[in-house]
């Protein structure tokens, strides 16, 4: 078992990496989560040491825009640049197709929608993400309000294990459009391109946390000091 500090080692190493692929006069999207807080220290080095100059840049939470804006860069929305060439951002589980689990920050509806308008889309993960079957971390599943309830019920009637999200305070957990996350506590997923489709097509869903055929690269930084990157 690793410790924070090391394990929070391994998080930087996959995130300095993934700045090495940055050139100038592209269009990045910046996902969010710890990770993505060393990626944004590593392109900051690389403006500050390389004078790497980007065309835009695009958030996929506040938290990732305030962190940047605080370095000094412009911020802009998704809808104000056509198509981003690269998108970077954490995950919270990865398996071997490259398939994942994001949205444990409760990002989940922006970093998807931020990932399906890049051409590429990088994420950085510490060996600890890495899975076989998409397994191990509850699946995030964005809801309306005023549907919640009902979903819920759905979600228990076909033993998805559903819980409300909880904030620190207790309280069911907002997200930034207003909306509350049910983690479905389904260990592993079975077949995870099948719960994609029916959450899909489920009224009052508003976005879900299984990200299938977004990312085309992950980088790894593996326990050994070896960063391994899967395409
Ligand atoms: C975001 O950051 C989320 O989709 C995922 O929940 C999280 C990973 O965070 P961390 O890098 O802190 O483990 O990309």
């Amino acid at each position: 078992m690793l410790s924070e500090a090391e394990q929070n080692k391994l998080k930087q190493e996959a995130a300095n990496q993934a700045a090495k692929q940055l050139v100038s006069g592209m269009t990045l999207g910046v996902g969010t989560g710890s990770t993505v807080k060393y990626f944004i220290d590593a392109l900051t080095r690389r403006r500050d040491e390389d004078g790497l100059s980007l065309a835009a840049i695009v958030t996929t939470s506040n938290r990732s825009k305030e962190a940047l804006q605080a370095k000094g860069f412009k911020v802009s929305g998704l809808s104000d640049v056509e198509l981003l060439d690269l998108t970077v951002d954490g995950a919270d589980r990865v398996d071997r197709h490259l398939d994942g689990i994001k949205g444990g920050g409760g990002a989940l509806t922006m970093e998807k929608n931020v990932a399906t308008y890049s051409r590429h889309c990088t994420w950085i993960v510490d060996e600890s993400k890495v899975v076989d079957h998409l397994s191990g971390f509850p699946l995030p599943v964005e809801v309306l309000r005023n549907t919640c309830e009902h979903l819920y019920r759905k979600f228990a009637d076909e033993n998805l294990e559903p819980e409300f999200r909880k904030d620190a305070d207790g309280r069911r957990f907002m997200t930034h459009y207003g909306n509350y996350i049910i983690d479905l506590h389904v260990d592993p997923i079975p077949v995870p391109a099948g719960l994609a489709l029916w959450l899909d097509t489920t009224v009052g869903v508003v976005e879900h946390g299984l990200f299938l055929n977004v990312a085309d690269k992950v980088i790894i930084a593996h326990e050994d000091g070896h960063i391994e990157t899967r395409t």
